[in-house]
């Protein structure tokens, strides 16, 4: 029970002052207690929420096509219905996204305008083509490894929708990883031509793998506040490094050299040479080598998927008919 500026004890929340509310959020994130769809919440808070939650359900929904690009040319049927599974995952990921953010009060049609339109971003690594079979297995390892590095803290994120949503989710990332883990090594086991094949799709997908967890912290304008609501829980230079050092052993496993002359190990840590953060910021910008296809290929899959929409809604109008003339 909260009281308010008189110190009366308050039951309806509602009634008390923006700055009791105000007051009463802060002690709710001090207290690492969870805010729910109902609570107060500053607008900044609220945008804050939107924005990440919204970005990330359009990663998940556009990072279906670079993979979806090799089903239909996978090594062999139990290769194929992994690549299948793990590509309706994404799609789940990104239902459960849109959900939690449709409790924060938007639309989900909204937010896929925003990203039709090119006004809400999603994750530039999937602006990336997937060139050979190797490429498949470099995702789930390094893109899915990164991701979960990144998403497993968002599971004690302050907004309570998506921190459960991401429990799942990292649940099915982790299979996501593994999965990847093992094309590779069985390439890694292969011929000759396997191991190169191997080798390239590891060259190209390291940078961009480090670019996924975001700008430097000096330059991550978004952080400090996100932090201090409890929505991210570690940095952006935190996460990066935390994968570089998950990650360097297990390359040794495979067999594979990292495309950076620069890594040493020094005091606890694999550490990497600099980062090509001009070639982020073009990808942002959306000159990455696959934006356009990316968009164009979105667009086109929502035009056409216009039918099941309008039957969904034609159906669900036809209960309510049917309930309400069954109630009168
Ligand atoms: N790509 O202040 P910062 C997956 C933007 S899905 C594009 O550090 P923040 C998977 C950032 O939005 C992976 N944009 O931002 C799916 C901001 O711009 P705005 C997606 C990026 O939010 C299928 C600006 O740069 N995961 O794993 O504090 C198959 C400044 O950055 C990127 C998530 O979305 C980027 N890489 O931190 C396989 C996880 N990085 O919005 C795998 C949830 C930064 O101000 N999101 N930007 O215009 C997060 O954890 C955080 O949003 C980020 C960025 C760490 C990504």
């Amino acid at each position: 029970m909260y009281g308010n500026d008189f110190g009366e004890p308050v039951d309806d929340v509602s009634q008390l002052s923006d700055a009791e509310q105000q007051r009463r959020f802060d002690e709710l994130i001090a207290a690492d207690e969870r805010i729910e769809p109902r609570d107060w919440m500053p607008a900044g808070y609220r945008k804050t929420l939107i924005r990440q939650i919204a970005q990330h359900a359009h990663s998940e929904i556009i990072g279906m096509q670079p993979e979806a690009n090799w089903i239909t040319r996978a090594p062999s049927l139990k290769r194929k219905a992994i690549l299948l599974a793990k590509v309706q995952d994404e799609a789940g990921h990104g239902l459960y996204l849109y959900g939690a953010a449709e409790t924060l009060g938007v639309e989900r049609a909204e937010l896929m305008d925003l990203l039709h339109t090119g006004r809400q971003k999603y994750s530039s690594i999937f602006n990336y083509p997937t060139l050979t079979w190797a490429d498949m297995g470099a995702i789930g390892w390094l893109v899915d490894g990164a991701a979960i590095v990144n998403q497993v803290p968002l599971c004690r994120c302050s907004y309570g929708p998506y921190a459960r949503a991401m429990v799942r989710i990292c649940k099915e990332e982790s299979f996501h990883q593994r999965q990847g883990f093992e094309i590779l090594y069985t390439l890694s086991r292969g011929t000759e031509a396997q191991g190169e094949m191997l080798q390239d799709a590891v060259n190209r997908w390291w940078w961009p793998s480090l670019m996924m967890f975001g700008p430097p912290d000096d330059e991550s304008p978004n952080s400090a506040q996100s932090m201090a609501w409890g929505i991210k829980r570690h940095s952006n230079d935190d996460l990066r490094q935390r994968f570089v050092d998950m990650t360097v052993p297990q390359a040794e496993v495979l067999g594979v050299t990292l495309p950076d002359p620069e890594l040493k190990y020094d005091d606890g840590h694999w550490r990497y040479g600099p980062i090509d953060w001009a070639e982020f910021a073009a990808v942002l910008k959306g000159r990455g080598p696959c934006n356009r296809q990316r968009i164009e290929h979105r667009r086109k899959a929502h035009e056409d998927g216009a039918w099941v929409r309008e039957a969904a809604t034609a159906y669900a109008d036809k209960q309510t008919a049917r309930s309400q003339r069954g109630a009168a």
